[in-house]
């Protein structure tokens, strides 16, 4: 039996600290994935004792393009807290950070809650207000942003800031795998892709983490963001860099390293 707290204090002391650290699988022989959701759940636990709220949940790898980039196979889920929520153009301070990377991200707005274990993509549409553009700024806590995929569980899935878009689409007045973005850092193009790029379609990312999250009975709550993942591999942010995350049917988000 490992001690959830140890470890979950172990990475805010890096969050804290502004400092990579080495991976716990690592450190214990294996780290295993109820163990890694625990020690999540604890981090995330501590913050909101500290002062922070939930603004939402994530899912992270939920694309081919992240799934190669970081050689992990699998979808992760983790949470957004209040304190890392920011606007559809915005600055991110490096020096608060680590070793930060931007990511688009497409991103559901519920206007319902949702709890079910066998939940499906429809449910997840019936239940969303609305879905935005977003960019995300990752920033794993492990040496050279490298990690296994329970190590990067318990890290929160690398979560740090989150930008979001401000108008977006009623879900079903458009067609979500279809939905283009494209993907800019310093005016370069980094990529191309649709929403289908999330596993088939970003309801479904959705609705497997509503699925996940019934295991421990839970579910996601009206007013809730859930960022269904990035279609594109993530771009380091170097200091002055602007990327833009551009979208067919949501308008671009920006955001500004300083
Ligand atoms: O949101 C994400 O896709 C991040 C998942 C964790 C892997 C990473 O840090 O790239
Ligand atoms: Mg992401």
């Amino acid at each position: 039996m490992i001690d959830h707290r140890y470890w979950a204090r172990y990475l805010q002391r890096a969050v804290d600290d502004r400092r990579e650290v080495q991976g716990i699988g690592a450190q214990i022989g294996e780290l295993s994935l109820p163990d890694a959701y625990e020690i999540q759940e604890t981090l995330v636990a501590e913050r909101m004792f500290a002062g922070d709220a939930l603004a939402g949940a994530k899912l992270g790898l939920t694309s081919k393009a992240k799934q190669e980039q970081m050689g992990v196979d699998e979808p992760a889920y983790g949470w957004v807290p209040s304190s890392s929520v920011l606007g559809a153009d915005a600055e991110v301070e490096l020096a608060d950070l680590i070793h930060p990377r931007a990511e688009p991200e497409f991103v559901f707005v519920m206007g319902d809650d949702l709890a079910s274990p066998n939940c499906t993509a429809d449910q997840v549409l019936d239940a969303t207000e609305r879905v935005v553009g977003g960019i995300e700024i990752i920033d794993s806590r492990y040496e050279a942003f490298k990690f296994t995929l329970p190590d990067v569980i318990a890290d929160n899935t690398s979560a740090a800031r989150a930008l979001i878009g401000e108008s977006g689409v009623a879900p079903r007045d458009v067609d979500l795998t279809q939905v283009e973005c494209t993907f800019t850092v310093d005016g370069e193009l980094t990529g191309t892709a649709t929403g289908a790029a999330l596993l088939g379609d970003p309801a479904e990312c959705v609705a497997m983490l509503v699925r996940h999250l019934a295991r421990k009975d839970r579910g996601l709550l009206a007013g809730w963001i859930v960022l269904a993942g990035a279609p594109l591999g993530a771009e380091p942010l170097a200091p002055g860099a602007v990327a833009t995350a551009g979208y067919s049917h949501f308008g671009d988000v920006t955001v500004r390293a300083v």
